[in-house]
């Protein structure tokens, strides 16, 4: 078994988010987990069902009718992809040989103790959850297949496993529902894990057969990919915090994220070109492959102070560029290699970002290890359950950068916050919907929005504390429940539809 690292106390369990300049700053103060006032408690196990809030006795009026539309949503085009997101992982439940089905039932690991074996148990509730999906509206989800359930032990697929993924793909066609694909998000089989994973490049044939595997046995189905989720958070949390699987840090660690960014950056051609190739050779649709990019503001502490500003430009750099400038060009770049190419031109038709929220850098003499960036506080401004900025410009930032940057398509393939109370939610939506259809009307192509997350789900270290669905889950009883804001964003999408472009 692979190292797992220093055993964390639950109450040191950093927020991912919190800490996702790490790339560029190895240590920086912990968020605290996360807010404690989610749980609903159910009146235990029974038959799942599904309940809107209204009907539980809210006196809100989130009708889904497409009534007088906002002029924001008349920007949209009609075509607009409106999605919801999750992971496999996070949501399926099931799965014994992942190496976070390992790590999270490893005592000190994750926030609550708990672990992510049934979770929302989506695998077996597929059907209801796409039902729930289609009365809100969506025409788009981005949705995740774990390769350690395809391929439980080296070689040996489950085909079982494999017909049952492409239940759920048909059951969503049938519903109008566009699959976004993602081949990786996070987890990895435990035996691929013990022969050093993403740090060893000779692992990337392994991982190879797997995406082969599946676009080879699914591309009738499915004609759009988010390859790889967040290289930089995983690389972070995984080799230089090890707060996730495989638990590893220090020095040796920072080396191997660097190692980890890199052969997923030489993933990514490979899974460009075998996509592009296994649908033209077996005559499925043309794909669109992206790959789902964690980004963040980084703004200077001081705007004012020269220093500041530089520190915040080296993260912005080693945190949201680095990665996607080296797949842009076909060439390692900054830390993943001296400008070798390993790719003619772009690995991705589409750039998926995945944004939350903004930190503040300021430059510390004493933060040797961390190239002298320091993140300062949040300070006294709107934040959700795991003290994460809400701060909705940010969107309408990063779409305009990356999209000068690499003249591409952009999808949001995640956004969302933690916000159990649900007081914020709706709020939030519209905030960030309106930055981008401030970018659409600058005529920047923006195809689709996946808010984060369909339902409550396994936040990783963080566990069941963080609540960031859009329906609310009671892990007991496995009951949904459409939570106000869920129903918001339903009528947004009926509005938007109706009055669009
Ligand atoms: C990520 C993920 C999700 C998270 C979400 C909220 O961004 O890390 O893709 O797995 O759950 O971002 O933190």
């Amino acid at each position: 078994m692979a190292s797992t690292g220093k055993k964390k106390a639950p109450k040191r369990v950093t927020s991912k988010k919190s800490a996702a300049k790490k790339s560029a700053t190895p240590r920086k103060s912990a968020k605290k987990a996360a807010s404690k006032k989610a749980t609903k408690k159910s009146a235990g196990a029974g038959k799942a069902r599904v309940v809107s809030k209204k009907s539980a006795g809210s006196n809100r009026k989130s009708s889904g009718s497409a009534s007088a539309a906002p002029s924001y949503l008349r920007v949209f085009p009609r075509t607009f992809l409106w999605g919801t997101a999750t992971s496999a992982t996070q949501v399926d439940g099931g799965d014994l040989h992942s190496d976070w089905a390992h790590f999270s039932q490893k005592s000190g690991n994750i926030a609550d103790g708990k672990d992510c074996l049934t979770t929302c148990d989506h695998w077996n509730r597929y059907e209801e959850d796409f039902k729930l999906m289609k009365s809100m509206g969506f025409n788009a989800y981005r949705l995740g297949v774990d390769w350690s359930r395809m391929e439980p032990r080296p070689g040996e697929n489950d085909h079982a496993a494999l017909n049952h993924f492409r239940g759920m793909l048909e059951s969503l066609n049938k519903k109008g529902i566009r699959p976004l694909l993602t081949l990786n998000h996070f987890a990895v089989p435990q035996w691929w894990l013990e022969r050093g994973g993403w740090a060893q490049e000779k692992n990337l044939q392994a991982f190879m057969d797997f995406a082969s595997y599946i676009v080879e046995n699914t591309g009738d189905l499915v004609s759009e990919y988010t390859t790889i989720n967040e290289p930089n958070v995983y690389s972070m949390f995984s080799y230089m915090e090890g707060l996730w699987p495989p638990g590893i840090s220090g020095l040796s660690g920072y080396f191997k994220a660097m190692k980890v960014l890199r052969n997923m950056a030489l993933a990514q051609g490979k899974l460009y070109d075998m996509i592009h190739e296994t649908h033209a050779r077996k005559g499925f649709a043309s794909p669109s492959v992206g790959m789902a990019k964690h980004v963040r503001i980084f703004d200077p502490a001081r705007p004012d102070n020269r220093m500041d500003r530089d520190r915040a430009a080296e993260a912005e750099y080693r945190f949201n560029l680095m990665w996607t400038d080296s797949i842009h060009d076909g060439r390692l770049q900054g830390s993943l290699g001296k400008n070798e190419k390993f790719h003619d031109g772009p690995c991705w038709d589409f750039i998926g970002l995945n944004y939350y929220t903004r930190d503040k850098i300021r430059f510390s003499p004493t933060a040797f290890a961390r190239l002298f960036i320091e993140q300062d506080p949040v300070g006294d401004v709107p934040t959700n359950d795991l003290g994460w900025e809400i701060y909705p410009e940010g969107l309408y930032r990063v779409i305009h950068e990356f999209h000068e940057r690499y003249r591409l398509p952009v999808r949001i393939t995640e956004n969302g916050l933690a916000n159990a109370a649900d007081s914020k939610r709706e709020h939030f939506l519209v905030s960030h919907i309106q930055q981008i259809a401030r970018c659409l009307e600058e005529g920047i192509p923006v195809e689709g929005y996946y808010h984060w997350s369909f339902l409550d789900n396994f936040e990783w270290a963080e566990g069941y504390t963080a609540r960031f669905g859009l329906v609310d889950v009671d892990f007991q009883s496995q009951q949904r429940t459409i939570r106000n804001s869920g129903s918001a964003y339903k009528k947004m999408i009926a509005q938007a539809r109706k009055s669009g472009r």
